[in-house]
C-alpha cells in the first residue's frame, strides 16, 4: 500500500525539498503552506505522485483541525509527518527586540508544530503506527549573539521532540528531531525581512547545506525499518563546526 506523508511549509526550502525526496521513495504527499501557488506548482512537478494540497496558517488551531478533518478519504492514513514550518524573524539583542517577531516564532516554531501534531496524532495513535520528523536546528541546541527568541523556540522543538517521543513509545510512533546548520533557502530573506543583500551575505565564502542534502536526511530516517529508532540527527555545512562557526574562505 502506498504510504502517505504529510509536510508543513512544503513551499519553499527544506519542506519542499523532502516532498520532492519522499515522493522519489515512492510516498504520496499532503503538501501544506500558505502560499497556495506554490504549493500547486510542486504538485504539477511531482506528477504523477498523488498529491493533497492544504492552505492554512499553522499559528490558526482552527484552520489546521478543519484542513486535517478536509482530507479526502485515500489521504487519511498518514504514516509520516514532517513538521517543517517555521523560521526565524529578525536578529536583534533582546532589549531591542520587536514583540511581533516574538510571537511570530514562538506561535509558528513551537505551537504551529503542537497544533499540526495534535491534529494528526488521533489517526496515527488509533492505527498505533507513524513517525514524526520535527525539524529543530542546531539553534536548538547552542545560542549565539542576537539568535535569543528564535533559539528558545528551537530549543521548545528539541524538548518536545525528546517528550513526544517518551510519550508516543507505547503507541509505536516513532518521533526524530533533525537539526540543520546553515542551509540555503528563504529563511535568511524572511529573517531578514526581505533585505536580499543581507540574506546573501548568510551564505558567502563556503558551500552551505542545500535543502536537498537535508532532505536525503529525512528520506533515509523514514525509510528505516521499524526496528530502527534515530531519535536526532544534527547537519552542519562542511564548513561549518557550530551555529556561527563557519570558515569562510
Ligand atoms: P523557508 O523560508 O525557505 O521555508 C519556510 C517554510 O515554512 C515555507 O514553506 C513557509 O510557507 C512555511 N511557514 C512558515 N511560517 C508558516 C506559518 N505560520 N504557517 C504555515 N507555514 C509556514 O525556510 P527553510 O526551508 O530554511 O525552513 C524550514 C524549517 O527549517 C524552519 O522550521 C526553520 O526554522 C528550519 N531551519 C532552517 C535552517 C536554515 O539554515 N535554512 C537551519 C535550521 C533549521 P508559507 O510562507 O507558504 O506559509
Ligand atoms: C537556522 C540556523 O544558525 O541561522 O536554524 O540559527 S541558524
Amino acid at each position: 500500500m502506498t504510504r502517505t506523508a504529510f509536510v508543513t511549509g512544503a513551499s519553499s526550502g527544506i519542506g519542499r525539498a523532502t516532498a520532492v525526496a519522499l515522493a522519489q521513495a515512492g510516498f504520496q504527499l499532503i503538501l501544506t503552506g500558505r502560499r497556495r501557488e506554490r504549493l500547486e506548482e510542486l504538485a504539477q512537478q511531482l506528477a504523477p505522485t498523488p498529491t493533497c494540497l492544504l492552505t492554512f496558517d499553522v499559528r490558526d488551531r482552527a484552520a489546521v483541525d478543519a484542513a486535517v478533518a478536509s482530507l479526502p478519504a485515500e489521504f487519511q492514513q498518514i504514516d509520516v509527518l514532517v513538521n517543517n514550518a517555521g523560521g526565524a524573524h529578525g536578529l536583534a539583542p533582546i532589549q531591542e527586540g520587536n514583540p511581533n517577531d516574538w510571537d511570530e516564532m514562538l506561535d509558528s516554531n513551537v505551537k504551529g508544530l503542537l497544533n499540526v501534531s495534535q491534529a494528526v496524532l488521533p489517526g496515527m495513535t488509533q492505527r498505533r503506527q507513524g513517525h514524526i520528523i520535527n525539524i529543530g536546528s542546531i539553534a536548538g541546541h547552542e545560542v549565539y549573539a542576537n539568535g535569543n527568541v528564535y533559539c528558545a523556540s528551537k530549543a521548545a522543538v528539541a524538548a518536545l521532540s525528546k517528550a513526544m517521543r517518551i510519550d508516543l513509545l507505547p503507541l509505536n510512533i516513532r518521533v526524530a528531531e533533525v537539526n540543520p546548520g546553515a542551509v540555503e533557502t528563504e529563511f535568511s530573506q524572511v529573517r531578514f525581512k526581505g533585505d536580499t543583500e543581507r540574506a546573501a551575505k548568510v551564505y558567502q565564502g563556503y558551500d552551505p547545506l542545500k535543502p536537498e542534502d537535508i532532505a536525503d536526511v529525512i528520506q533515509f530516517m523514514v525509510t528505516r525499518p521499524a526496528n530502527v529508532h534515530i531519535a536526532e540527527i544534527t547537519v552542519f555545512a562542511g564548513a561549518q563546526g557550530a551555529a556561527t562557526l563557519i570558515n569562510r574562505t
